[in-house]
């Protein structure tokens, strides 16, 4: 029988019996796995938390209850346990189900993530808010251990344990962030903790105090009465009991039965506290649990063998054209060996911003310092003052977290750090929390920032380079996805390496590669009837439109200028064709507001130009003032319009 379609709401959850409840989650495990084989999604979280999950939908009464997960990213048993499941097929694509939890999907999910470390701020907020509301019913809070290396999360425990108000935080210990674990605290947490090692710890701690001559049996005696004491002096409670909640655990989180019995048990208690439950990542599939972090978040696959699907072989199988990441990852690797000083900084993410193989050449200088993109920063800032050169690496989403950092730690002091800031613009499949699509302007109002973002992966080699001959905070923001195929810094044939992408070779001799000059940008085709000025990879797109132009017969005299600099722009450039070409296209994959295009207005209207000649003609193409959802790039861009076929219908439309 197919027990997952009978449920669409706890009630339905709640009339089963436990054993159905044990073949439930066999059938929640086989229906994920099926899915993500076909749309990727973050697999082996998910699969860590299938029992976890079902325990708190038959123990509570959501959304009565509230249950906040954080990151939201493993959430797809509670999706499928909420009136989901019937458009579970449709998970993370353009108009269907998201990859996190989302108000506006669900009355269920109590809040909306994607960012890491708020499930604790949140629930004590909905926890207070209810409290005044005398509305008695409770909230969960489940946060993952890697989550749990944020100040954030802290900053959470350390309100909600002075607060005392109701609520249950469940810490999902699976020993691993999307890379094992880092830090202090997960050693802490570790389980070696638990079981074997405790029980050990505590016959050998009661042999010593047996063993002192005269007192050591009375001593013992005490110890053992006080066997909560002792429990939290050498367990992971003694970090939340210091916070003053109660804790209980660890637990094991596979445990159906056993989960149901101390939530129903802990549901009752009125104050903070935390149940640290141990989940293995990947729990059910053998080839996600002995690679968790692949099965982190994956994209298409086949399901016997968890390799990499045929249908998926045009995106993500091996290919001859790098990823931006993965450029960037060799040139940090390349760079490194020419200069010690160079050092490289991630907030728990080695593997998404390509810097494993730095991590394994230098260990010495590469730092993972956990979910913790503002400690990051400043600890990057620390660093830059005593001479090294730290790249910080960080998803152009996740920096958002460091603003005050960058300005107040980095700026201030004009201090030589570099941000690679990947996955800037659309990203795809994870949505509205994850679209890079702000850095430029919040990073362009700070003064002494540099902002560059290349056309190709080329490019972004050579500004990496460039960034770290500089002196002063710079950022270069680059695209997710494969480079444009061109060949790159490392090109072994040199005559080749000189060549880059001329778009207008039949009518331009081809140019030479120059080194990046800062604050300059390369015009790649001179013309006079329209100025297309384009930031980043749109660059791509500017010349794919133009292609579109020519193949419609259409003549038009194209200027195009790949800007290389948000900031500084090069106005020296960018005025002088102003003065001759009066209809000017600006495009960024970045929204309009405070981006490129205004910083192109801004520098137009000081220069005083418009005052020379009323009559100019411009259009700012970028992303309107909204979020975007989720989708594939492609679709994002064509549905938002910053692909080669608006640009072109843009131009066509202007010159009409
Ligand atoms: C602020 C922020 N930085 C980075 C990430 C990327 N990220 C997503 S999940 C994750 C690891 C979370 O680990 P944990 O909380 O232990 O959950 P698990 O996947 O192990 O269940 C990271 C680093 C993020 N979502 N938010």
């Amino acid at each position: 029988m197919n027990l997952l379609r009978t449920i669409k709401t706890g009630d339905d959850l709640k009339k089963l019996s436990k054993n159905q409840l044990l073949s439930l989650s066999k059938e929640i495990r086989e229906r994920i796995i099926s899915v993500v084989s076909k749309n990727g999604g973050h697999l082996a979280s998910s699969l860590g938390v299938v029992e976890l999950t079902i325990a708190i939908h038959y123990v509570f009464n959501i959304p009565s209850d509230s249950l906040i997960w954080d990151v939201g990213h493993q959430a797809y048993t509670h999706k499928l346990l909420t009136g989901r499941d019937d458009r579970f097929d449709s998970l993370r694509q353009f108009k269907g189900i998201s990859g996190f939890t989302k108000r506006s999907e669900s009355q269920c999910d109590a809040f909306t993530v994607g960012h890491s470390s708020t499930s604790i701020s949140a629930g004590l907020g909905i926890s207070v808010a209810k409290h005044l509301k005398k509305d008695k019913s409770k909230v969960i809070s489940v946060i993952g251990d890697g989550s749990m290396t944020a100040g954030l999360a802290y900053e959470g425990l350390n309100q909600a344990g002075d607060s005392k108000r109701d609520l249950i935080v469940i810490l999902n210990d699976n020993d691993m962030s999307i890379a094992p674990n880092v830090g202090a605290l997960s050693s802490f947490l570790s389980r070696t903790l638990s079981s074997n090692y405790l029980q050990n710890m505590k016959k050998d701690f009661g042999a010593f105090l047996k063993s002192l001559p005269g007192i050591g049996d009375d001593i013992y005696r005490i110890a053992k009465k006080s066997e909560d004491s002792f429990k939290t002096f050498v367990t992971p409670g003694m970090l939340f009991e210091a916070f003053n909640f109660d804790y209980f655990g660890p637990i094991d989180g596979h445990r159906l039965n056993h989960l149901i019995d101390i939530m129903e048990n802990i549901k009752h208690l009125n104050e903070p506290v935390l149940l640290h439950v141990t989940t293995k990542k990947g729990k059910g599939y053998e080839p996600a649990e002995k690679n968790p972090v692949y099965f982190h978040g994956v994209s298409s696959f086949d399901i016997t063998t968890g390799n990499t699907s045929i249908s998926n072989l045009s995106t993500s199988a091996p290919s001859p054209i790098p990823t931006y990441t993965e450029v960037f990852g060799k040139t940090m690797v390349d760079l490194a060996k020419q200069d010690n000083k160079v050092v490289a900084i991630t907030a728990a993410m080695p593997e998404g911003t390509g810097l494993a193989q730095f991590a394994k050449e230098f260990p010495e200088r590469f730092f993972d310092v956990g979910i913790a993109e503002q400690h990051a920063v400043t600890f990057a800032a620390g660093m830059a003052s005593q001479g090294m050169k730290p790249v910080v690496a960080i998803y152009s989403t996740f920096m958002q977290r460091a603003y005050d950092q960058i300005l107040h730690d980095v700026c201030i002091d004009s201090h030589h750090v570099v941000f690679a800031l990947d996955r800037g613009g659309i990203v795809g499949e994870d949505g509205p929390t994850h679209h890079g699509l702000f850095d430029y302007s919040f990073l362009r109002s700070i003064p002494n920032m540099t902002i560059m973002a290349p056309k190709d992966e080329n490019e972004l080699a050579l500004m990496l380079k460039k960034a770290l001959d500089y002196k002063g905070p710079i950022a270069i923001r680059y695209p997710r996805g494969r480079g444009e195929g061109v060949v790159n810094y490392y090109a072994k044939d040199s005559t080749a390496a000189q060549s880059f992408t001329d778009l207008n070779s039949k009518k331009k001799p081809m140019q030479k590669r120059k080194e990046i000059e800062i604050g300059k940008a390369e015009l790649l085709r001179d013309g006079e009837d329209i100025l297309i000025l384009a930031s980043g990879r749109t660059v791509q797109e500017a010349i794919k439109a133009i292609d579109i132009i020519e193949q419609s017969q259409k003549t038009i005299s194209i200027a195009l200028v790949n800007a290389r600099f948000i900031k500084p722009l090069d106005s020296e450039m960018l005025l002088n064709l102003a003065s001759r070409i009066h209809n000017i296209i600006t495009v960024e994959e970045h929204v309009l507001d405070g981006g490129f295009g205004s910083a192109v207005l801004e520098l137009l209207t000081d220069s005083g130009i418009f005052k020379k000649r009323l009559s100019y003609n411009i259009k700012r193409i970028g992303i309107k003032d909204r979020f975007v959802e989720h989708g594939s790039q492609a679709t994002l861009r064509a549905e938002y319009k910053i692909d080669a076929a608006y640009i072109a219908e843009s131009v066509m439309e202007m010159v009409e």
